[in-house]
């Protein structure tokens, strides 16, 4: 995102729909079996790169919004995930092979309960909810993703967080012989985020585990990755492994590449532009041949959700 100059080619970054055709009847085929099959266990996948059912969780979220979501194929085939290259079409190709079994994240810093949690315990303990969010990037494109996940917040309340967590930081896994991004320097590895304690509980804040009703997609940050719909694209880290309590404010890895291009906050605002490009408008992926664009949105439209938390700040300084 910041380190690539070369022009994007707008035609590639269009779905060619007759190749991707036969795999749409698929999905759909196969989101009638889920309904079918609500409530059995979750299959664990064997091999990263299949495809798998998500069979336990309630549909229908709040925040769910009307829209209807961007194909699977865009989702999953326009990816950032610098640990497996740099191009937008890399990860899909690079992160086939990647092991996300076994997987534990461990909770730790202040918090009266540290904890190593399994990822299967959260597949199958976790009441999921099906949460269809705009994800925007900093590089102004946005998708309508059907989410599957749960609050951080619930998981964060069974670790206890003392009075002392002002903030939470996200750990990705550090693993060059998997990760062949993570061999070259483009960004300080491992990949880190974080956020403030407050956007950390907020109820849009959520882990994914899957997506389309489905099991995360290598490239989309399996087993495990943060989704928070109100900010650019890169504070929704990917596969992650730790997640710490602290009283400081972390290190976020955009912010310490390039601290003048992107703050901690990394809100969706179109009336602060990144230094290098307006954030006025978004391409919408898969929004059809002529690449059309819509207005962004202040925090991308959950203004009413969370605007109160960024009330009596200066959001051109705290950007
Ligand atoms: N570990 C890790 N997480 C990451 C990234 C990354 O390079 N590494 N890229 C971020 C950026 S810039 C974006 S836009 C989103 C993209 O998520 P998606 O590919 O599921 O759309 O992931 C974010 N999470
Ligand atoms: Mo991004």
């Amino acid at each position: 995102m910041l380190i690539r100059t070369k022009k994007r080619n707008p035609e590639s970054e269009i779905t060619d729909p007759a190749l991707f055709k036969k795999r749409r009847q698929i999905i759909k085929a196969s989101a009638a079996a889920m309904v079918a099959s609500l409530n059995l266990p979750v299959i664990p996948s064997a091999q990263a790169a299949s495809r798998v059912k998500i069979a336990k969780f309630t549909r229908g979220s709040p925040y769910s919004l009307q829209q209807s979501p961007t194909d699977y194929e865009d989702i999953t085939r326009y990816n950032n995930f610098y640990e497996f290259g740099t191009g937008k079409e890399d990860p899909a190709h690079n992160a086939q092979s990647f092991k996300t079994r076994p997987w534990t994240i461990r909770i730790e810093g202040e918090v009266e309960k540290p904890a190593v949690v399994g990822i299967e315990d959260l597949i199958s303990g976790q009441a999921l909810e099906e949460r269809v969010y705009r994800l925007r990037c900093v590089e102004a494109w946005s998708m309508v993703i059907p989410w599957i996940g749960f609050p951080l917040a619930s998981l964060l309340r069974r670790a206890r967080p003392t009075s002392r967590a002002r903030y939470v930081q996200f750990t990705t896994l550090y693993d060059p012989e998997q990760m062949p991004g993570q061999r070259i320097p483009t960004l300080q590895w491992p990949y880190v985020e974080g956020l403030r304690i407050d956007e950390a509980m907020h109820p849009l804040t959520i882990l994914a585990l899957g997506l389309y009703g489905e099991l995360l997609p290598n490239q989309n940050g399996a087993p495990l990755r943060l989704v928070i719909p109100w900010k650019y694209g890169f504070k929704s880290i990917k596969s992650i492994v730790k997640i710490r309590l602290t009283e400081q404010m972390p290190p976020t890895s955009w912010n310490l590449a390039a601290p003048n291009e992107y703050g901690f906050y990394a809100n969706v605002n179109p009336d602060v532009s990144h230094p290098r490009w307006s954030q006025k408008r978004e391409r919408v992926i898969g929004g059809g041949l002529f690449n059309p664009k819509r207005e962004t949105e202040l925090f991308n439209g959950y203004t009413d959700e969370v605007g109160k938390m960024y009330r009596d700040m200066d959001l051109r300084r705290f950007f």
